[in-house]
């Protein structure tokens, strides 16, 4: 949930009206909101480019994965590998968008562990893909830039260990 909607039923369940530091915490949310959008388009339009470097990178470290008997083997699992590291891209914009995680948490690592488990996916491998999509997504942003997304990327990693 935004900062916004949190303070704002944060102070309505005590029937008051938000408090200076509220409105202190609001305004920086939102002077910082032209920033956490420019990071999400960039994101957004280099999705291609990010997923396919990642995937490489995580099939030249995995090669069992896709070959035969591993988990993306074939044109159509590894293209259903790289649509699910596409997911996970998108809500990370999600969560860049709206300042916090909660995308990632509602749509994305519920029951994760359980469902790779039952899909015989090493999840291992599938954290490894957004550690790489992590490194090269940052690797054209500022440093400041960077602090803002890398834990949207850590938490799906944390979430898969
Ligand atoms: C947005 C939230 C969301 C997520 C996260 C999601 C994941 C997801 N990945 C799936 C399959 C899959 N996921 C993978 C992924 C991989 N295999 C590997 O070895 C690699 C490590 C990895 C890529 C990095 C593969 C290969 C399948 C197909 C497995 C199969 O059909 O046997 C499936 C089973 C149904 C399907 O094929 O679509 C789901 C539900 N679906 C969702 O709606």
């Amino acid at each position: 949930m935004s900062l916004i909607m949190k303070s704002i039923l944060n102070a309505d369940s005590e029937a008051r009206y938000l408090t200076p530091g509220e409105t202190e915490q609001i305004k920086d949310f939102s002077t910082n909101g032209g920033r956490r959008l420019r990071l999400a388009k960039v994101l957004t339009e280099n999705r291609e480019r990010i997923i396919k470097q990642s995937g490489n990178q995580l099939f030249q470290k995995r090669p069992d994965i896709v070959s035969p008997g591993g988990n993306a083997y074939g044109q159509e699992m590894t293209a259903t590998c790289l649509r699910d590291m596409d997911y996970y891209l998108r809500l990370v914009t999600y969560s860049i968008v709206v300042g916090d995680a909660t995308p990632i948490q509602e749509i994305g690592v519920i029951g994760v562990r359980e469902m790779y488990k039952s899909l015989g996916t090493p999840i291992e491998a599938v954290a490894e893909s957004i550690r790489a999509m992590k490194n090269f997504a940052t690797s054209m942003m500022s440093a400041e830039d960077v602090s803002e997304v890398n834990s949207y990327f850590d938490f799906i990693i944390a979430a898969m260990q």
